[in-house]
């Protein structure tokens, strides 16, 4: 897509006021890319608008002059969805980030799509209301991103994703059109719920405009139980035992090798003298005494049954938060180290048998480098970072990683499960859409982007290609 670079600048500039196009390198370096590694941002402008009226000028100028435009919110996102590498106009929504209104009897707030999860969660607790939707990234993600990937998180296995909280939305599409998606509706069975294509659409439909999200109550005194194991395919009987004695809130867990690298990189101190190879962080709310009792005879059956070798609970909140560190805390205490990441889901009930085909395919195809498994066990959600080895430069570890990813992916495939459980496709996981998706779903998919984007403008290259 070609356009007069001068003069486009200009026509953003009529729109949203000179100062809010920026076309410095540092600017565009900074808000071309998201926390993917290992890419060259190349994008022409950003641009930040503060309304949707601003919004349908940008899509119509883009629409006319055949530009490409890249939906761009806290850019956290791993798969590569908020990139712009081919001289595009990022559309920034920092600056679209207020709460327009909140409905005590709906439980509803409505919002601009960059108000913050954080901004959100904590909006939410003056009410004394909660949103549950949560992840290590929350004070940096925006909901109109989190909606744009559906993002998951830690919480899933009890409030479901993103797309359980959205309750109306207002987009503009590819083509210009602002569509008022269900308002804020609990019962509406009137036909097709665009809302639902939106959401996971990876900005390639249409802009997030305004967000109307769901609520409730807030849970009471969650407690931490952080347990050891010794094999990872047992993880999955030990959620079945606690979960049919309690309501669980989070059921997550990873290997002793990627707490090592948490315990290494913040100092901490291991949660057991005597280590393990694997952990599972289970949390619950604790608001009588017989949950606890619950949580307590099922840990001990579960030792007694072998399943469990080790266990501690946290006695305060800070406790508790100090056990969810050496799961969140994952992610950034390996990012030096470029990982190469996979985000795959199967049905909970096949995590044991994936899980040790899986482990048995790494220890084959990746024997000199380090496997760290952890992740949303309980949804069936695994996260396989596979660390860079410091001496290998990183365009050489991805290619190696990107061999063997085909055979991953074959048996995410076998299994039914999916190649991006909640960090969506972007251009990463863009050559292996067919794995999870048959050929005629890609063939609708592109269809229904052709109908709300004919000219391609919005996000080209990030999902699928059009071919
Ligand atoms: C998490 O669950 C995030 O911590 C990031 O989804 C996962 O780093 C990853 O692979
Ligand atoms: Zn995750």
């Amino acid at each position: 897509m070609r356009s007069n670079a001068g003069e486009l600048i200009s026509y953003l500039a009529d729109i949203v006021g000179p100062r809010w196009v920026k076309t410095e390198p540092v600017d565009l370096n900074h808000y071309g890319k998201d926390w993917t590694n290992d890419v060259n941002p190349n994008p022409s402008a950003i641009v930040f608008p503060t309304s949707i009226e601003e919004i349908k000028l940008i899509v119509a100028l883009a629409n006319k002059k055949k530009v490409a435009l890249v939906p761009s919110g806290g850019r956290t996102g791993l798969s590569g969805g908020a990139l712009a590498k081919n001289s595009e106009v990022v559309v920034s929504f920092d600056r679209m980030n207020k709460i327009l209104e909140f409905n005590a009897v709906d439980r509803l707030i409505t919002c601009e799509p960059g108000v913050t999860t954080r901004t959100l969660q904590e909006f939410a607790k003056e009410k004394e209301l909660y949103y549950p939707v949560d992840f290590a990234s929350s004070g940096s993600s925006q909901l109109g991103g989190n909606v744009a990937t559906n993002a998951g998180g830690i919480k899933v296995i009890r409030y479901g994703m993103t797309r359980n909280w959205v309750q109306g939305m207002k987009v503009v599409t590819g083509e210009g059109q602002l569509l008022d998606l269900n308002r804020g509706l609990v019962k509406n069975a009137s036909g097709f719920d665009f809302r639902h294509l939106f959401i996971g659409s990876e900005g390639t439909l249409g802009f997030i405009t305004e967000l109307t999200i769901g609520l409730s109550s807030p849970p009471k005194d969650l407690t931490v139980m952080l347990i050891g194991l010794n094999s990872m395919i047992d993880t999955i009987a030990v959620l079945e035992a606690f979960r049919n004695k309690l309501t669980l809130n989070a059921f997550e867990f990873f290997s002793d090798k990627a707490l090592a690298h948490v315990v290494k990189e913040y100092a901490l101190q291991k949660p057991f003298d005597k280590g393990c190879e694997f952990y599972a962080l289970i949390e619950f709310e604790n608001t009588t005494s017989s949950n606890l009792d619950a949580a307590q005879s099922v840990f001990d059956h579960c030792f007694k049954c072998g399943l469990v070798v080790n266990g501690t609970i946290s006695q305060s909140s800070s406790d508790a938060k100090k056990l969810w560190r050496f799961r969140e805390d994952i992610t950034s205490a390996i990012s030096k180290y470029s990982p190469y990441k996979n985000d795959i889901s199967v049905r909970i009930s096949q995590v044991p048998s994936f899980l040790s085909e899986l482990d048995e395919l790494i220890k084959r195809i990746y024997p000199s480098f380090e496997a760290l498994f952890f992740g949303h066990i309980g949804d069936g959600n695994i996260h396989l970072n596979i660390v860079k080895p410091v001496g290998l430069a990183a365009k050489d570890f991805y290619k190696e990683c990107e061999k063997v990813t085909e055979m991953v992916f074959g048996l995410v495939q076998k299994f039914g499960g999916s190649i991006s459980a909640e960090h969506g496709i972007g251009v990463l996981k863009k050559p292996y859409l067919r794995y999870s998706r048959s050929k005629e779903e890609i063939t609708y998919m592109k269809a229904v982007k052709r109908m709300f984007d004919p000219n391609n403008i919005m996000n080209p290259g990030k999902l699928m290609d059009l071919g």
